[in-house]
């Protein structure tokens, strides 16, 4: 099938001078979400993919396939609250998770929360909560259409009964009661120009530190702190334990480091009035610092300080100098300390990443000794309940195989044993007829990469099985194996093989590992990609023409660049939510945060970095006898954390030098959504189209065909 892609307005006058390198932006036009012509752009392209997309062989059948075995009923960790426990629950299609309420473990559940009496069509979504420390009360935000906004409403428990309280122009805020129950403290943009709803690009900076007090109006909270000289810090705020203080953490952008600040809420007789005296305990950004807990004036921390894959430490408030600092646990040879948090008042709960597999630990908190292995299959800690207060402690396990075994363990008890509490079952596959293996792959430069392969067992390496390969390599986030509907609809239906590269920029080996693959060591989590590609198709898993790359947010940016890069090496490329413009990222919304990995064009040695790669800016016409894979990309009007706009110039230029050889038989199509945003609380209804979409796009590009 041959293309005409639409051809719209090129504007030659758009030409933007970094340190005396001009480059075209003919297409920043695109960069109005409210312009006609843009709306016009949008429509223009999803009249080209819809049609395509509704055309391919195994569309109904993938929905119909992926609707069932999406069918199951899905469970969080029960959470003890005084008295009750709560708990996430899912009958199986439900669009969003209900909060459940129940007396007693074993007690009738009741429904509490349930976000699908909220709108029409399941698109608001629970996004936080936060219980008063007396349990009576429930502070819990939401947010419309997929955007980062959120409204935070507040609730009695008992009844459970709504208040008035609405609290508005909150994102990336943090929800933390006084222990006195008087009010929360969350975080709150100022106002802005135009609209607040997720469709807009404007910058979000100045973020403000404010106290609510129940039953008051929004207008009357009280400011707590705001950083007038450094509009890109964000500070959220928790209250320690034992509720004495209160803790500040000043982040600017995305990178693992942290001033914290704090105050002590003894010292305010009158409680919150005004700007809090903030006691600047740690204040620069060398390292990072998670509040663990506190024993009277000893505070616990985890920390990267001097331990790129982290370790435990003591300051006493009372000798706060770096060199009276304690350690209590110390950085492990090799594993990464992924989390770590306090329950029964006397245990540490310690969950490391081995080699990408998580493990669960115990320790003392008075002496940081060891105590016990939780033991777990190979996977992940997708969950977990149990604070200082808690005797007992959930957490659930899950991998590409395992949808769901949630544990519960008793820390009251002499010998501590996690019992199996709730294990999903799900009807009509068998999981013993596939595997997954672990492989280590060299990469360019010769480092060993952890890639995760799944596959149905005893498959012959003859090159023939379609790859579906993932990736993501930022920010410190690493890619841990997790159950997956469409990767096993794509295994069992489509003979496929699914294959996660842990490449670096991510966090799977800690700082060392994210700081080898960002910045302008950014091409070496491409080169990582790249060599997992050519690794698949060496073992005889693939070939080249029935490859499929995969990435979604940073992971759309690692796919666009590889596309640009390697052309020839892959048949079928996936981008979602991808940031596409790497000299303008930083402009819109809350791409500055990004800096802190990518670096700014601003700067002319970052320029450098940036224009080698940015998928926008090193599109070219391949050379002859090779195309373009045939590309998927998908946005949605409400994703305000990387805003269409990236989306939508890539595909215009895309199409437009590429689109145009006569070379390209490949399709280069975008998907743009609409009620949706950048992921987080999607309802289960758009997933499931969407999904079936890809693996749609994927199946009828790649002619595969349809397995029973
Ligand atoms: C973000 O863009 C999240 C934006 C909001 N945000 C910060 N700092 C974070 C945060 O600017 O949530 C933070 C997030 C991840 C790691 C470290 C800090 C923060 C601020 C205050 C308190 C706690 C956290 N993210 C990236 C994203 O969505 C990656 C993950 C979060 N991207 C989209 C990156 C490129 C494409």
């Amino acid at each position: 099938m041959e293309f005409r892609y639409p051809e719209p307005e090129r504007d030659p006058s758009r030409v933007d001078d970094y340190h005396g390198n001009k480059v075209p932006d003919p297409y920043a036009w695109l960069e109005d979400p409210n312009s006609e012509q843009t709306k016009a752009f949008v429509e223009v392209q999803n009249k080209l993919t819809m049609p395509f997309l509704e055309k391919c062989q195994v569309r109904s059948r993938l929905k119909e396939c992926m609707t069932e075995l999406f069918d199951y009923p899905k469970y969080s960790c029960p959470c003890r609250k005084g008295k009750r426990y709560f708990y996430f629950h899912n009958s199986g299609l439900q669009d969003q998770y209900v909060l459940y309420v129940q007396d007693s473990l074993h007690g009738e559940p009741r429904v509490f929360l349930d976000p699908n009496q909220l709108s029409e069509d399941g698109t608001v979504a629970l996004k936080m909560m936060a219980f008063s420390d007396d349990n009576e009360y429930l502070a819990y935000g939401l947010s419309k259409s997929g955007s980062d906004w959120v409204t935070i409403k507040l609730l009695k428990v008992e009844g459970p009964e709504d208040l008035p309280d609405t609290l508005e122009k909150v994102k990336f805020s943090c929800l933390s009661w006084t222990h006195d129950g008087k009010g929360v403290i969350y975080n709150r943009y100022p106002e802005q120009e135009g609209c607040t709803d997720g469709t807009e690009t404007t910058s979000n900076l100045h973020q403000k530190l404010y106290y609510h007090v129940l039953g008051t109006d929004q207008s009357q909270d009280i400011l707590c702190a705001e950083f007038l000289d450094h509009p890109k810090w964000s500070g959220g705020a928790q209250v320690s334990d034992d509720g004495r203080y209160v803790w500040l953490s000043i982040r600017e952008g995305c990178q693992p480091k942290n001033r914290v600040w704090y105050c002590d809420l003894h010292q305010l007789p009158n409680g919150i009035t005004g700007l809090l005296p903030w006691v600047k305990l740690i204040d620069n950004f060398d390292a990072e610092y998670s509040y663990i807990t506190n024993e009277g004036t000893v505070f616990t921390f985890r920390t990267n300080l001097d331990a790129p894959r982290y370790r435990v430490i003591n300051i006493d408030l009372e000798q706060p100098a770096r060199s009276q600092w304690k350690e209590l646990i110390p950085q492990h040879q090799k594993d990464v300390l992924d989390w770590a948090t306090c329950v029964n008042y006397k245990y540490l709960v310690l969950n490391y990443l081995k080699d990408v597999k998580d493990v669960l630990q115990l320790y003392d908190l008075a002496t940081g000794d060891f105590l016990k292995d939780l033991p777990l299959d190979v996977g992940s800690i997708a969950g977990y309940s149990g604070r200082k207060k808690n005797t007992e402690i959930f957490y659930q396990f899950t991998s590409y195989l395992t949808p769901g075994i949630i544990y519960h363990c008793d820390l009251t008890k002499e010998i501590l044993e996690p019992k199996v509490f709730r294990e999903v079952e799900i009807k009509g596959f068998n999981f013993s007829e596939y595997q997954t293996v672990q492989v280590f792959y060299p990469s360019k430069d010769g480092t060993k990469i952890p890639m995760f392969i799944v596959h149905k067992k005893g498959i012959k390496r003859d090159g023939s099985h379609p790859v579906f390969l993932h990736g993501y390599g930022g920010f410190n986030h690493s890619l841990t194996p997790h159950y997956d509907v469409t990767n096993l609809i794509f295994i069992r239906h489509l003979g496929g093989v699914l294959a996660v590269a842990n490449i670096r920029g991510g966090g799977e080996y800690g700082e060392t590992w994210h700081q080898a693959g960002i910045l302008g060591n950014k091409q070496n989590g491409f080169d990582d990609f790249q060599c997992a590609a050519e690794y698949l198709v060496q073992e005889g898993f693939t070939r080249k023409e029935k490859l499929t790359i995969h990435g979604g947010s940073n992971g759309g940016l690692l796919v666009g660049a590889c596309v640009n890069q390697r052309p020839e090496l892959f048949g079928c490329a996936v981008a979602e939510v991808a940031v596409m413009d790497m000299l303008k990222f930083h402009k819109f919304t809350i791409g500055h945060a990004w800096t802190s990995d990518y670096g700014c064009s601003d700067k002319k040695e970052e320029f450098d970095w940036l224009f080698k790669y940015s998928p926008l800016h090193n599109i070219k016409v391949p050379e002859a006898g090779v195309q373009y894979p045939a590309m998927l990309l998908l946005t949605a009007d409400h994703d305000d954390r990387v805003v269409p706009l990236h989306s939508l110039k890539y595909i215009a230029t895309v199409q437009h030098m590429v689109g145009r050889s006569p070379n390209q038989k490949n399709p280069l199509l975008i998907r743009i959504d609409t009620k949706s945003g950048h992921g987080a609380g999607k309802p289960t209804t758009k997933v499931i189209e969407e999904e079936s979409d890809i693996i749609a796009f994927i199946a009828e590009t790649l002619q595969l065909s349809w397995v029973e």
